[in-house]
């Protein structure tokens, strides 16, 4: 069984966005393309934080790109994005939303980020997602969406970690490279953890 998940095609993650993601919104036809594929499943993640949450530049009074220790863990702090249920936190309005079938929502817990789809940055708390792929059978898993080297690498990392055949879809990605060739060596990662680095044409073709 073969899922896709979609991560955080996001108003705030798309180019006028709070964290813009250059290029962010030109992979949405395509993704909109990739779930016409026959997925057993597809999902979707949504970065999904209380106003206050400690990786807000706004909130420590800091630069966004510092650093700092938030509970013990490294974190760069970003523009306020994504607050629970603010315009910013809705899917993009040109995504189709009709053939997802699960949401899963992170980064709720203002302590800690969350930039995998499956678990906190410390590995400390499951998003549930893990369960609910292996309760479909789910062996084989297409992750696309943004971004590249923030949430798409460490859900795909999991997704390795995790036992799944893990696919990156990668012009059905884009990354916020705070510094240059950060997505580039986001994809070589995945690619050393075993993840396969596919483009779109190739999924839509092969099904
Ligand atoms: C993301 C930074 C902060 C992402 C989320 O979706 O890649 N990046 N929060
Ligand atoms: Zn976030």
């Amino acid at each position: 069984m073969t899922a896709l998940l979609i991560v955080d095609i996001q108003n705030d993650f798309l180019p006028r966005g709070a964290l813009s993601v250059s290029e962010g919104d030109v992979i949405i036809p395509v993704i909109n393309q990739l779930m016409e594929v026959d997925f057993d499943l597809v999902v979707a993640s949504k970065d999904w934080h209380p106003k206050d949450h400690g990786s807000f530049a706004s909130i420590q009074g800091k630069a966004v790109g510092d650093h700092i220790l938030l509970d013990g863990l490294d974190q760069i702090l970003w523009p306020d994005h994504c607050v629970e249920n603010s315009a910013g936190s809705e899917f993009a309005s040109e995504l189709n939303t009709d053939p997802i079938e699960h949401i899963t929502h992170k980064g709720m817990d203002k302590k800690i980020d969350s930039y995998s789809a499956f678990f906190d940055n410390g590995h400390k708390k499951s998003t549930g997602l893990d369960g609910i792929l292996k309760g479909e059978g789910i062996e084989k898993l297409y992750i696309c969406g943004l971004a590249t080297d923030y949430c798409v690498k460490y859900s795909a990392l999991d997704a390795c970690n995790l036992g799944y055949d893990t696919f990156v879809i990668e012009d059905a990605c884009r990354g916020v490279n705070l510094s240059e060739g950060d997505s580039d060596k986001a994809l070589e990662e995945l690619r050393a953890a075993g993840a396969h680095i596919v483009q779109s044409k190739d999924v839509i073709s092969a099904c």
